[in-house]
């Protein structure tokens, strides 16, 4: 009789592992949506959609993507800069208990989040646009505040392991740091430190907040900004495929007049030959037209790169950028003349909303 018992709880336990083995994680979960959207469509996304827009301030289930087409983005954006300094909010006044929530919010609701991060610097405070100061080679592994950096690093991995639903879900994000590192002004942009330099900040961040701070709930994104017009320019600062899942691109200018959407379409090109080559996703990380001059900028500019076939067909996501009223707004609110043709955009079959996402993955 004990040996019985003792045979079933082995079985038992056995089968436990495996079928925890075999469970799939969050992360590689999100991952796997990703991957399938190809050819169904591409995600819409902004930033800050629950915090602000015209008119308001964190009210409970608005957005002006919401107020405009009547129904929130598929993709979330969020802002971490100033989570390493300790502070309640961050650079753009949004409070990171706020931010928590929200988060959690959208992926409650179906949504995909993703935190971009433009932090202080440790070394004097000032904020990520001043490049006076060469920060990089200060902070990477043998720097002289490399420790320093490293409580910066525990301080955001704080939070991000800290966005958890009430079933203890630690929630999945798409984290994007170090972006735009091919322009000059950030202070780890390219005239303030050397590809190699900024390829070993970028690998030290992932390794540490994988393997020293146990964030696995993450997906990676490598988001230079427009500078490139070849493969190999775009992967000057690439970390390498063992740290990164999602190849991007961030690109305000050459969306802003007919003449440069070619050069956008070309760029995205690159960026989706090499994702499908590495069976990594691919996504327009940042786009928009600060204020909106150009009224049918989202059928004109945007809706004519994501008209193009290949990019239509792999691109996974495509987001703009947030909705600071009336000096630095990326969405038109209700009113404004382009709303019409945001509502336009967002109508077409193959540009997913929040609710369109939702019945994609039903179907799956
Ligand atoms: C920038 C601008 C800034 C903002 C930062 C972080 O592109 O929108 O005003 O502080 O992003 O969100």
């Amino acid at each position: 009789m004990r040996v019985k018992i003792w045979i079933l709880l082995l079985l038992g336990t056995m089968l436990s592992c495996s079928v925890s083995q075999n469970e799939i994680s969050e992360k590689d979960k999100l991952f796997k949506t990703l991957q399938s959207l190809k050819g169904k469509g591409v995600l819409f996304g902004h930033q800050d959609t629950y915090a602000y827009g015209y008119t308001w301030n964190d009210v409970e289930g608005q957005s002006d993507v919401k107020r405009v087409t009547g129904d929130y983005p598929a993709v979330f954006g969020w802002e971490l800069g100033g989570i390493e300094e300790g502070k309640l909010a961050n650079l753009d006044t949004v409070s990171f208990d706020n931010i928590r929530k929200y988060a959690i919010k959208a992926y409650g609701q179906g949504g995909i989040n993703t935190f971009s991060w433009h932090p202080f610097s440790v070394i004097d405070g000032v904020d990520s646009w001043n490049t006076e100061t060469r920060v990089v080679d200060k902070i990477i592994p043998g720097g002289d505040y490399h420790e320093a950096f490293k409580k910066d690093l525990d301080a955001l991995a704080d939070f991000l392991n800290s966005v958890i639903t009430v079933e203890g879900v630690k929630v999945p994000f798409i984290f994007r740091p170090w972006h735009e590192m091919d322009g000059s002004w950030f202070w780890w942009g390219s005239d303030s430190c050397s590809p190699k330099e900024l390829k070993e900040l970028f690998r030290f961040t992932v390794q540490y907040l994988r393997e020293e701070k146990a964030v696995n709930q993450m997906l990676v994104a490598y988001s230079p900004d427009r500078n490139f017009s070849t493969r190999e320019e775009y992967l000057s600062w690439y970390p390498g495929d063992e740290y990164i899942d999602l190849i991007g691109m961030d690109n305000y200018y050459d969306l802003y007049t007919n003449g440069l959407l070619d050069e956008a379409i070309k760029k995205l090109h690159i960026i989706i030959d090499y994702a499908n080559e590495k069976g990594k996703i691919s996504a327009f990380t940042e786009t928009g037209y600060e204020n909106i001059p150009d009224s049918t900028w989202y059928t004109s500019k945007l809706g004519v790169v994501l008209s193009d076939s290949i990019v239509a067909a792999n691109i996974s996501y495509a987001l703009v950028w947030r909705n600071d009223p009336l000096k630095h707004f990326f969405f038109p609110f209700p009113g404004h003349p382009s709303a019409k043709y945001a509502k336009e955009f967002t109508d077409r079959e193959d540009i997913l909303l929040l609710e369109d996402f939702k019945q994609i993955k039903n179907m799956d």
